[in-house]
C-alpha cells in the first residue's frame, strides 16, 4: 500500500515531495528537482527544508573537462568504486548546452545505465541553464536537495568551459579536471581559471600518443603553485578501468588535506578573534592611565616607551590584586 497520498494526477504535491524525501524515497528527490527547476509554488518551502536538513557528511566530487574527454566513463568507474564499499551515490550531469533530453546528456544517461537497476545510485541530468536562471544557481540548489536526501557521495559532471562551470566547482569538496592528449586547446583551457579550481588533474585516454608530454606540460604550469597546494597529475585509460585506483587514492588524499586546511582556517579565524578581543580589552584598561602618562612624557620625566611599560605593569598589578581578592 502507498504510504503517501497523491493528488489526482499522481504527481506528489510539495509537502508530499518533502515527506517522500524524508522517507528516503527517490521519487521525492526526482519530484523536488522538478519543483525547483520549474519554479513551482512551494519551491521556497522545499528549499528551506533542504537547506536545514542538508547533510554535511556527504562527500561531493566534481568532474569537469571539455566535451568527450571521458568524464562519464571515469564517473562510471568512480561509482563502481564507491558501490563496492556499499556507499550510496547521487550523480548530477550538468550540461549548459543541452536541454534535458539533448544529445550529450542523453548519451550520458545511456552510458551510465549500467548503474540504474542498482538502488544505491541515482543519476540525473539537470535542465538547461535557461530553465533555472543560471547554471551555478541551479546546481547549488540541486546539490542541497541531494544532500538533504543524504547520499554518501555526490558526483557532479560539468563541461569545463565557462565561468559558470568554474563556479560549480566551488560547491564541491574535490574537483577533478580531465584533459586528453591531442586536444590543441587543453593547455589553453588549463591556463584559464581551471587551474585555480583543480584539486587533481587526470590525463585520460592515456592510450593515445602524447599522454606523457601533456602530463609534463601540466606539471610545468603547476610549478607556479606552492608545493603543498600542487594538484597531482595522473594518467588514466578510463574505458579500460586503468589508473582508477590511483585516482581514488589521490581524491582521498586531497579530501583529507582540504579538511585539515578547513580546520586550520577555522582555527586562524578564532585566533584572530581572540587577539582582537585582547587588544580591545587592554586598550580599555590602559585608557584611565593615558592622560597622566602623557603629562610625564611632556615634562620629559619619561619616554613614551617607559610610559607604556608602566601602564602594563599597573594593569598586571591590578590583575594580581583582582586574583588575590577572588581567591579569598
Ligand atoms: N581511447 C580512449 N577512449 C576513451 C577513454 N575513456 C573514454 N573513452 C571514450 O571517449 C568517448 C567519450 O567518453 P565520455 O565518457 O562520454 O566523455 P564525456 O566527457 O562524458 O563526454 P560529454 O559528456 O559528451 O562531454 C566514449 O566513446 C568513450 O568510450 C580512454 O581512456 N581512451
Ligand atoms: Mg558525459
Amino acid at each position: 500500500m502507498e504510504v503517501f497520498l497523491h493528488n489526482l494526477t499522481g504527481i506528489p504535491r510539495v509537502d508530499e515531495a518533502i515527506s517522500l524525501m524524508k522517507a528516503r524515497n527517490i521519487r521525492g528527490l526526482t519530484r523536488a528537482i522538478s519543483i525547483v527547476e520549474n519554479y513551482e509554488e512551494g519551491r521556497d518551502a522545499l528549499l528551506n527544508d533542504a537547506f536545514q536538513r542538508a547533510s554535511e557528511a556527504c562527500f561531493t566530487l566534481g568532474f569537469t573537462g571539455a566535451p568527450g574527454v571521458g568524464k562519464s566513463t571515469l564517473v562510471n568507474a568512480v561509482i563502481r568504486h564507491y558501490r563496492r564499499s556499499g556507499k550510496t551515490v547521487g550523480v548530477m550531469a550538468v550540461d549548459p548546452t543541452s536541454p534535458f533530453s539533448g544529445g550529450a546528456v542523453l548519451g550520458d544517461r545511456i552510458r551510465m545505465q549500467e548503474h540504474n537497476p542498482d538502488n544505491g545510485v541515482y543519476i540525473r541530468s539537470l535542465a538547461s541553464r535557461k530553465a533555472l536562471g543560471g547554471l551555478s544557481e541551479a546546481t547549488k540548489y540541486a546539490l542541497y536537495l541531494y544532500k538533504a536526501f543524504g547520499f554518501d557521495v555526490i558526483i557532479v559532471e560539468t563541461l569545463g568551459v565557462g565561468q559558470d562551470e568554474i563556479d560549480v566547482a566551488r560547491y564541491v569538496d574535490v574537483t577533478t579536471v580531465l584533459l586528453v592528449p591531442g586536444y590543441g586547446d587543453t593547455i589553453q583551457m588549463a591556463k584559464a581559471g581551471i587551474m585555480e579550481i583543480a584539486d587533481l588533474f587526470v590525463i585520460n585516454k592515456s592510450d593515445r600518443p602524447g599522454a606523457d608530454l601533456l602530463k609534463k606540460q601540466v606539471q610545468n604550469i603547476l610549478y607556479m603553485k606552492a608545493e603543498k597546494e600542487r594538484p597531482p597529475v595522473l594518467n588514466t585509460i578510463a574505458d579500460q578501468n586503468e589508473g582508477i585506483d590511483d585516482v581514488m587514492e589521490a581524491i582521498a588524499e586531497v579530501r583529507q588535506r582540504k579538511a585539515l586546511q578547513g580546520q586550520e582556517r577555522h582555527r586562524k579565524r578564532i585566533v584572530e578573534e581572540i587577539r582582537s578581543s585582547v587588544l580591545t580589552r587592554l586598550a580599555g584598561d590602559a585608557e584611565p592611565h593615558l592622560d597622566e602618562m602623557a603629562g610625564k612624557v611632556l615634562t620629559l620625566s619619561m619616554t613614551p616607551i617607559e610610559a607604556a611599560e608602566l601602564i602594563i605593569r599597573r594593569i598586571q598589578k591590578g590583575c594580581l590584586e583582582d586574583d588575590e581578592k577572588n581567591s579569598i
